[in-house]
């Protein structure tokens, strides 16, 4: 496969100054007729090439004359006038074949576009990028009661519609539907007062789960007027809910299409988590109308111009719409899981790569999520006034356009005076900063040193230091803050800052609210972590010192046999019975950190995890907490009790899932009986759910599971999680067993992505069981990965990223890995996608 470079960039050679499609809609042989106008640039070279992949080419014409073009499985080249030329093509697809739900595929009966990224070249032959935008005019002929494209409606009639989109968009964003769908309607008034009307499509018998998705649309539309200054501009705004989706949602323009379990919800069949996941995407597609479709990517090297920008806005509207503190520290944890470890193994890459062979493998936690942190940094470095104006300036300039990185740094620059050339290798070095600080105390000045430090790797091979914003508050001994918080700019690979006028040593809390996505390396002395957790003012750093107490206790259990700490149990429970703090935070609080962290963190030190002993552990600390807090659970249980009306807003859902945290230690002491009546008698999924997996993790929920199983069979989406429980609440010796034999329930629609990731994606996120001793869970997953790859290339590749951590294993699993992970290598024309994930892991 060929390898794309960033440095190799060169503007397409033409304008297209229409876009007109005709649709005859058809499961194996839709037509699709094109008609664009295209007018070579001054400077082209004439070279007129076309992206097209497993089209039928049945005609195409030049100026209305025939012409034969030259074709290959990439796309065509063809002879063109020197001037403004009408390009017409009739192409035949096979939308019920298509399997990879890239391009045009049929779902459930009905059709449906994925493009981004470089899908629209198996609908017609187009410059498949992002730099060639222009205004799409489409017409669907079929006999669906819903045609659905980009844009406003111009006629609808039995069997046929025209839609017209205004807005210059690249092809990536175009989209269609049909089929027999209900809508959800509501309309909202823009700012100007524009009236928008608004639509939910669904399969019909899914209506009664749409209420909440429409909300979360009118609540992000509202929000980004009020603080981005941000108005919809269409007369219509769509969302078609699918259930064969390689991802949670794409935002073509107008016409965003939805995986259904990121939109659909219901109390009933949803859980508090599901209603925030379905709230944020919502707001995340809706966001990307202004960064991404009015202004997007002059290439997909820059996706996290759009990505991490857009993950940054919807982080901001959850943080105003629920808890703020809850939502930095739940970032966090998802940060360090998936992008860390990303950054710490051989799929690591700048959050700009620089070279990809299939862009569908960059669709990264690295530019999302740490795309979305680097703009944090960059509103905390220049301030929140400064960005705003960076931000207004960045809309104004670039509306329409197709930009770089570069171009957004300018903004802020231009805004502010300020050089960022040193910020800018946040985007070009991949890996993630170790800081260490060093504290003294002289004469009243206290003193802050630190020191940064980047690995180097493939892509970065010679690091530079970064600018690294540390927030840091200072604490007496007493407790009382004498430092408010201030922002430390860190340039050099060393710095010291200090402190005058202080009358004791203080205590530092640095890196408050993860101000910068490094890691912290020092170890501070357990009291001090204690300290910590007793009296930060900083919510997020009163978190991490619980975090790093319940982690120290756990490497200490799994390298020595020592016994759970009783000073972070001493403290914890502090914490859990103290009734001023949210009791969602309080449910974070008594989480442990997550198996695949402890092996990162004895991976970071040079041991090798041992994924038994990292289960195990993490199983008596569990036990520790139900003995040491027996006294504050039944209490701490019945107080937070929800007795109004199911809610999925901030307030209900922290006391549930403090409660049903609670659950589980209470049925260690107690037995199941108290899970089992929750389970009897819940009224919505996040208690029925959460009951289940108690009930599973005790070896008691047989009856539960089938009962659970009769009840919802006909929900797919509630399935899902039947199916994921399962795997997930597994003993490590049983997990490959349980997943295996859910493949061969009559219910394992593997083609679907959901259902392949219920089972799957929890093997694979089950630590001890993915590496059990015996290579049953790497043979399970490789398996199924073969099978999956020629069907769906694109979420097979996905899941390989699974086995990302296999080299810091001991050599016995290692070995058994390295041998799936030549047995899929193997495979006769295993996909490019699969091929560059496979490459890249193995090494
Ligand atoms: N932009 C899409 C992701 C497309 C992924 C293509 N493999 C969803 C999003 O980030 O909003
Ligand atoms: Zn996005």
């Amino acid at each position: 496969p060929q390898t794309v470079y960033l440095k190799d960039y060169k503007p397409f050679g033409y304008d297209i100054d229409s876009v007109q499609l005709d649709f005859d809609l058809s499961p194996h042989a839709t037509r699709v007729k094109s008609r664009i106008a295209f007018r070579p640039k001054p400077t082209s070279d004439r070279r007129f090439f076309l992206h097209g992949e497993q089209l039928k080419l049945i005609a195409a014409r030049i100026d209305g004359a025939p012409v034969t073009p030259q074709v290959n499985a990439q796309g065509l080249m063809c002879d063109v006038p020197d001037g403004p030329f009408i390009w017409e093509a009739e192409v035949e697809i096979d939308p019920a074949n298509n399997t990879a739900l890239e391009g045009l595929y049929m779902s459930g009966g009905m059709y449906c576009t994925q493009c981004e990224a470089e899908g629209f070249r198996k609908i017609t032959y187009y410059p498949d990028r992002p730099d060639v935008m222009s205004v799409f005019t489409v017409r669907i002929n079929g006999p669906h009661p819903v045609l659905l494209s980009n844009g406003n409606p111009v006629s609808q009639a039995d069997g046929v519609a025209e839609w017209h989109d205004p807005w210059p968009k690249p092809a990536y964003l175009f989209a269609l539907v049909a089929g027999d769908l209900v809508a959800h309607a509501d309309e909202f008034t823009t700012k100007s007062g524009r009236k928008v009307d608004l639509n939910l499509y669904v399969r019909p018998g899914d209506e009664g789960k749409c209420a909440f998705g429409m909300q979360a649309l009118k609540d992000s539309m509202k929000w980004d007027e009020a603080v981005y200054g941000r108005e919809y501009d269409l007369d219509i705004f769509n969302i078609v809910a699918v259930d064969d989706f390689n991802m949670g949602a794409m935002e073509n323009k107008g016409l965003n299409v939805f995986n259904s379990s990121a939109v659909l919800a219901s109390p009933e069949t949803s859980t508090d988590m599901n209603f925030q996941r379905v709230e944020a995407i919502i707001a995340h597609e809706y966001f990307h109308n202004w960064t991404g479709n009015r202004i997007t990517c002059r290439d997909w090297f820059q996706l996290c111009l759009k990505e991490g920008l857009t993950v940054y806005r919807d982080s901001q509207f959850t943080s105003d719409m629920r808890s703020a503190a809850v939502k930095r520290i739940g970032d966090v944890i998802d940060l360090r899981a998936r992008q860390f470890a990303e950054d710490q193994g051989p799929l690591s890459h700048p959050v700009r790569p620089e070279s990809f062979q299939e862009i569908n493998n960059f669709y990264t936690a690295t530019v999302y999520e740490k795309g979305s942190e680097v703009i944090g940094m960059l509103r905390r470095l220049v301030g929140a006034q400064a960005y705003a104006e960076a931000l207004d300036l960045y809309f104004e300039r670039h509306d329409g356009q197709a930009c770089t990185i570069e171009d957004w740094l300018k903004v802020f620059e231009d805004t502010t005076g300020r050089d960022l050339g040193q910020f800018k290798r946040w985007y070009s070095q991949a890996g993630t900063p170790r800081i260490k600080v060093e504290d003294n105390w002289n004469s009243n000045t206290y003193t802050l040193t630190f020191t940064q430090h980047l690995k180097p790797s493939a892509t970065t091979p010679d690091p530079k230091p970064q600018v690294i914003p540390i927030v840091t508050g200072l604490l007496a001994p007493s407790g009382q803050e004498v430092v408010a918080s201030r922002v430390l700019e860190l340039t050099e690979a060393q710095q010291s800052f200090t402190f005058e006028g202080l009358t004791e040593r203080p205590v530092p809390s640095v890196l408050r609210g993860f101000s910068a996505p490094v890691i912290l390396e020092n170890k501070r002395a357990q009291e001090h972590a204690a300290f910590l957790l007793a009296h930060d003012t900083d919510p997020f750093n009163r978190w991490e010192a619980g975090r790093e107490l319940a982690r120290d206790s756990l490497l200490a259990m799994i390298r020595s046999g020592a016994a759970p700490d009783l000073g972070y149990l001493d403290g914890l429970a502090k914490v859990l019975s103290d009734t001023t703090l949210d009791p969602a935070y309080r449910a974070l609080m008594l989480a442990l950190p997550g198996q695949t962290d402890i092996a990162t963190a004895l991976h970071d030190v040079g041991e090798t995890p041992d994924p038994d002993a990292i289960w195990s552990a993490h199983e008596t600390m569990i036990e520790a907490q139900a003995t040491h807090f027996a006294e504050l659970l039944p209490a701490l249980f019945a107080q937070n009790q929800v007795r109004e009306a199911y809610r999925p807003n901030a307030a209900q859902s922290g006391q549930r899932s403090l409660a049903n945290a609670v659950l589980r230690l209470l049925c260690l002491n107690d037995g199941p009986d108290r899970a089992q009546a929750q389970f009897d008698t819940a009224d919505n999924m996040t208690q029925q759910l959460a009951a289940l997996a108690v009930l599973l993790r005790a070896n008691a929920g047989k009856d539960a599971l089938q009962s659970f199983e009769t009840q919802w069979k006909s929900d797919r989406l509630v399935m899902d999680k039947w199916f994921g429980l399962q795997v997930m609440q597994a003993a490590p010796a049983d997990v490959a067993e349980t997943a295996q034999a859910l493949t061969q329930h009559p219910d394992f629609n593997w083609k679907n992505p959901n259902r392949f990731r219920a089972v799957f994606g929890s093997l694979a996120a089950h630590h001890a069981g993915l590496n059990s001793a015996d290579g049953a869970g790497y043979k399970l997953l490789a398996d199924w990965l073969i099978k999956l790859d020629p069907v769906n290339p694109q979420t097979t590749a996905r899941m390989c990223a699974a086995f990302q951590t296999w080299r810091r294993y001991d050599a016995e699993r290692q070995a058994l890995c390295a041998t799936q992970l030549d047995r899929i290598l193997a495979v006769p024309d295993l996909s490019r996608d699969t091929s560059e994930m496979l490459e890249r892991i193995r090494g």
